[in-house]
């Protein structure tokens, strides 16, 4: 049985990765981070009573800022694989807490691999850092000759998130070259899910979208709605991460979809998933969206109804303003397909918030969601 140990397990990724890895028949650890209330969420349904026997599934108490902590967690652990998901991985978020994502997305991948080569590990243990579209910046002039990002496009990370990102990236790459160790960076283009955190632009719109349509929001703030992201579905992404991890030698790999979707359109598609066509007018800051026609019986909205609205308070100081990946060496190479295309991600994304947001018990304040 093969041990893996995943850091950022109670994150999207981290769920959808314990799950594949136990079906695979892996030994799952994970780290968790102290919190004063639950922050096991995503994960509560992996859990099994420790006390049974078999048991497949353990979490660990630990942090990407803490090194002793890690190299005891791996002594104990002995992984063979080791997934660092962890990351405050909030990209506007990364501008109000820069040093803190410096010490955890940058010097944080720094400890894990350290804590591989003083415990002996370099042989036993493969390394897969989660890296990221971001460190690209979306600079036109380095698309490749299709209009893609792929594995030789130069890097202009446009946040302190990209900054401390890029530095995960090059020190995997090192400790790659200098150890010979097996480590690899996924740079990975956006992906979402049902469980995708509230704040990022995705989620933020499919809550919004349910809740709206059941008459629980009034209204979503967004901020700049004309960015253009390549998005897919984390299930299909954490499979991309185990078998880069499963190749005979140690590479680096673009995951993406090869199609990228404007924040613009991705409400207009999560709006239609309810029956509701919008149409944008005004510019800017001045732009807003109404409800032209609601085809579906269900959800009653008002013709001419204002349901997006912009906040200048979401714009970022520096912003990458278009994402596109070029997946074909995880094609070629891992063999890797994603099952999902954007219509099937929004459409299980807002059935899972309307579901969510029409309990009685559902009455968040969506509209001062900061994020
Ligand atoms: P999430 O924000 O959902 O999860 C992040 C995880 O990291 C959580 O488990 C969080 O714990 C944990 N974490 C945060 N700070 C620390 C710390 N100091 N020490 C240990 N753990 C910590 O991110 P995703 O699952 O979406 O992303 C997974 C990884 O992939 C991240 O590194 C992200 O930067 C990267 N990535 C994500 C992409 C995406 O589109 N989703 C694209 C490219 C890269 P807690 O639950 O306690 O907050
Ligand atoms: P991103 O994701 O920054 O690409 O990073 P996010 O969903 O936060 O933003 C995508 C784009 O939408 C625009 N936007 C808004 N974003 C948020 N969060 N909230 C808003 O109200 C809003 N309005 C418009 C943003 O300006 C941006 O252009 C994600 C994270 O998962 C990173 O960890 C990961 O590395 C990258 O994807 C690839």
């Amino acid at each position: 049985m093969k041990t893996a140990l995943i850091t950022g397990i109670t994150g999207q990724d981290g769920s959808y990765l314990a799950e594949l890895l136990l079906e695979k028949g892996y030994m799952v650890h994970g780290i968790k981070r102290r919190a004063s209330s639950f922050n096991t969420q995503r994960i509560d349904h992996l859990y099994i009573d420790q006390h049974e026997q078999h048991v497949r599934f353990k979490l660990h108490y630990g942090d990407l800022t803490d090194s002793t902590n890690l190299i005891r967690i791996i002594q104990e652990v002995q992984p063979d694989e080791i997934y660092n998901l962890g990351a405050m991985s909030h990209v506007k978020v990364s501008f109000d807490s820069p040093e803190y994502v410096a010490n955890v997305d940058g010097i944080g991948t720094l400890r894990i691999l350290e804590a591989v080569r003083i415990l002996g590990l370099e042989k036993k243990t493969r390394i897969y850092q989660a890296s990221t579209s971001e460190l690209y910046g979306g600079l036109p002039e380095n698309k490749n000759e299709k209009g893609f990002y792929d594995e030789n496009s130069p890097f202009y990370p446009r946040s302190p998130y990209g900054v401390a990102k890029i530095y995960g990236f090059w020190i995997t790459k090192n400790y790659r070259e200098a150890y010979n160790m097996y480590a690899c960076n996924g740079v990975l283009f956006n992906h979402e899910s049902p469980r995708r955190g509230e704040t990022f632009v995705t989620r933020k719109i499919t809550m919004a979208t349910a809740a709206i349509a059941v008459g629980k929001q009034e209204c979503l703030y967004l901020g700049n709605l004309n960015s253009l992201r390549d998005w897919g579905h984390a299930k299909d992404y954490v499979e991309a991460m185990w078998r880069i991890l499963q190749q005979d030698v140690a590479e680096d790999y673009v995951i993406a979809t090869g199609v990228t979707t404007s924040v613009r359109d991705f409400v207009r598609i999560a709006f239609a998933e309810v029956g509701v066509e919008l149409a944008f007018e005004g510019e800017a800051e001045a732009e807003v969206a109404k409800v032209v026609a609601c085809t579906n019986p269900e959800y009653q909205l008002e013709i001419g109804k204002t349901v997006v609205k912009i906040d200048p308070t979401y714009y970022r100081p520096t912003e990458v303003d278009l994402l596109l990946g070029d997946p074909t060496k995880s094609k070629t190479k891992l063999g890797w397909t994603p099952q999902y295309d954007l219509a099937a991600l929004v459409k299980e994304m807002v059935e899972s918030d309307l579901h969510l947001v029409k309990k009685e018990s559902y009455n968040a304040q969506w509209e001062h969601i900061v994020g």
